[in-house]
């Protein structure tokens, strides 16, 4: 899907601002033939949770309506005039002077609805149904419960099932773009390198019906470099300058339109030249070792929530350029267009994250227990996520599939990976995503703690093995000499398993109250914190297969209620406001250390 730009054949209008918004009374109907009634203003995009003071609404499971006018001016009413927005949380139904027009399902991608059919002239009401509602059929997995009491009023309850509050709302920008008529509806590039010589090819596949399409490359400055050839749709560009790793270069795609000569449409893509590969253990960037220093991170600020917040989008990547990391994981969803841009922009890895999270059904650390072979909780008969699974990959992978930043898919976090019906469930989907991707870049899934070597089912299907593990903290609490040995035996378990895999750590860490210290490093000191460091980086670095860290978490940020949370997960290296923590010293200069490229060349 093509980002909403402007160029001289195409505008945006934004619908941001401050919406109408009105919490559903299901005794009470809302009407949509009519205007919203309500005193009650939200911002958007963002969450609306944290806007309130009303702790009812802040907590309410169940629907919210959105509402706001807008006009299109006469000269762009002959366009093609697409709504758009960046997500909805979680699903959304989009109403125009009281008329559905479309509905989308899923919070962390985009949707569009072309408007023309649907304007009267004047004023138009833009009206949006919301559900935070979540269950066993969705992703993120919720645990859904509703009761109704003797006047027939249902309350709806959703327990998430996975550690983030769960915040919902028009989390990202609405637009209203223009095309004309005939227009350029999608681009797909793949670019490869031959290393010998340092010439590209680059493949670039514009889709436009009744145009002729033809496609220049640019380079940085904007001077065309080369023609794609029409019928192969290859361009050569020799001695390309290459994307990498904190040292981006963006190529432009300049794709025309034209009838009868004429132009129509035009369309600028950005893209990098770089390549990606998983080989003998090793994780390759442009045919370098690559090793991975970052961050699972979640799109998580003050008031905005979950919604779009640019200013710490930018402030995040300046403090890992500071720190010396270089990549992270949109942990754990699709994070926004504006988000991915940035990245190609400045250079950070991504691995990028479908929102599966919350597909198990037992949380326990009970290791006898899930190596049984034919050890089963349940997990994959008791969820029905599956079309949402392939609806999110679909949707993940045709955003995002020409984002030079992005370096792999992972399809999933912290499934039931240990329990029967594991591989039956991950395996269609690990086919459907390398046949979706263009650029086939490596898979994986994020994998959690029970999931060992012995208990593991699916692990054959990923190319990279990414590891959340907890050593010190949720086991060996406290114990770093424990934790330390247990870490080194399961890795070197793993490297005699897969010699072939590279082995990550997706996350590792300890929660940490900024300001609290320990003369002795106990936990939540934040002398603890940079021990915890300390001691896990000690055994990454004697386990030759270990391609990358990405540490539990970039910063601290808000969770349900729960006994182990004080307003919210605390793991952060950063606080919420993104003061620096102690780790975060410790952390620079091990990684300021660390080449983006050859730390772990293979003996
Ligand atoms: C995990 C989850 C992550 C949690 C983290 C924690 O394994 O993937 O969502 O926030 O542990 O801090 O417990």
């Amino acid at each position: 899907m093509l980002y909403p730009v402007s160029n001289t054949d195409r505008t945006v209008l934004d619908l941001d601002g401050t919406w109408k918004f009105k919490v559903e009374d299901e005794q009470h109907p809302v009407d949509v033939t009519q205007p919203l009634v309500t005193s009650t203003f939200m911002a958007v995009p963002a969450s609306f949770n944290d806007q309130t003071v009303d702790p009812a609404i802040r907590q309410h499971d169940g629907f919210f309506w959105y509402e706001r006018d807008f006009s299109i001016m006469h000269a762009l009413q002959d366009q093609r005039l697409v709504l758009r927005f960046g997500s909805v949380t979680h699903e959304a139904w989009v109403f125009v002077n009281g008329v559905e027009i479309t509905h989308h399902k899923g919070g962390f991608t985009p949707f569009e609805v072309v408007l023309n059919d649907h304007l009267i002239p004047g004023k138009n009401r833009l009206t949006v149904k919301v559900s935070n509602l979540l269950d066993h059929t969705t992703l993120p997995v919720g645990n859904y419960h509703e009761t109704t009491d003797a006047d027939g009023r249902v309350t709806r309850h959703v327990d998430e099932n996975f550690d983030f509050f769960n915040y919902a709302g028009i989390h990202r920008p609405v637009k209203i773009y223009t095309t004309p008529r005939h227009f350029i509806s999608d681009i797909t590039i793949v670019p490869t390198v031959d290393f010998a010589t340092g010439t590209a090819t680059v493949t670039v596949t514009p889709v436009g019906e009744g145009l002729d399409l033809t496609t220049t490359i640019c380079d940085a400055t904007g001077q065309a470099v080369a023609t794609v050839d029409p019928t192969t749709h290859t361009a050569t560009i020799p001695n390309a300058h290459l994307w990498q790793p904190g040292n981006a270069y963006l190529y432009m795609a300049h794709v025309t339109g034209t009838s009868a000569g004429e132009v129509i449409d035009q369309y600028d893509e950005p893209f990098g030249i770089r390549t990606v590969a998983v080989k003998a253990g090793q994780f390759l960037i442009n045919n370098q070792p690559f090793y991975f220093k970052g961050f699972g991170k979640h799109e998580d600020t003050y008031v905005n929530g979950k919604g779009l917040n640019q200013a710490y989008n930018v402030l995040d990547i300046n403090l890992m350029k500071q720190m010396g990391a270089n990549s992270f994981r949109t942990s754990h969803y699709p994070y926004s267009d504006e988000m991915m841009r940035l990245c190609d922009r400045e250079g950070i890895v991504v691995i990028d994250e479908t929102p599966a999270v919350g597909l198990m059904t037992r949380f326990d650390f009970n290791m006898d227990a899930v190596v049984q072979p034919d050890f089963n909780d349940g997990t994959w008969t008791k969820m029905k996520t599956e079309s949402a699974h392939r609806q999110v990959i679909h949707e993940m992978i045709d955003r995002d599939k020409n984002h030079a930043c992005v370096v792999m898919w992972s399809i999933a976090n912290e499934a039931a990976n240990y329990s029967l019906g594991a591989h039956e469930y991950f395996a269609p989907l690990f086919k459907l995503a390398r046949q979706l991707d263009p650029q086939k870049r490596p898979l994986t899934y994020v994998g959690e703690i029970q999931a060992s070597p012995a208990a593991d089912k699916s692990s054959d299907l990923v190319d990279v093995l990414a590891l959340n593990r907890y050593y010190g903290w949720y086991l060996d609490t406290g114990d770093l000499q424990a934790a330390e040995t247990h870490l080194r035996a399961e890795l070197q378990t793993w490297q005699k398993l897969y010699p072939d895999k590279p082995i990550m750590f997706t996350e590792y860490g300890a929660d940490t109250i900024a300001g609290v210290h320990s003369a002795y490093g106990e936990p939540f000191s934040e002398e603890y914190q940079t021990d915890y460091y300390r001691t896990y980086s000690k055994v990454f670095d004697e386990i030759p297969n270990f391609v990358g860290e990405q540490l539990w978490n970039f910063a601290d940020f808000q969770t349900k209620f729960g006994i182990q949370r004080v307003q919210g997960n605390k793991k952060g290296i950063f606080t919420r406001a993104r003061e620096p923590k102690q780790a975060v010293q410790y952390l620079s200069e091990r990684w300021h250390n660390i080449p983006d490229f050859g730390y772990k060349t293979k003996k």
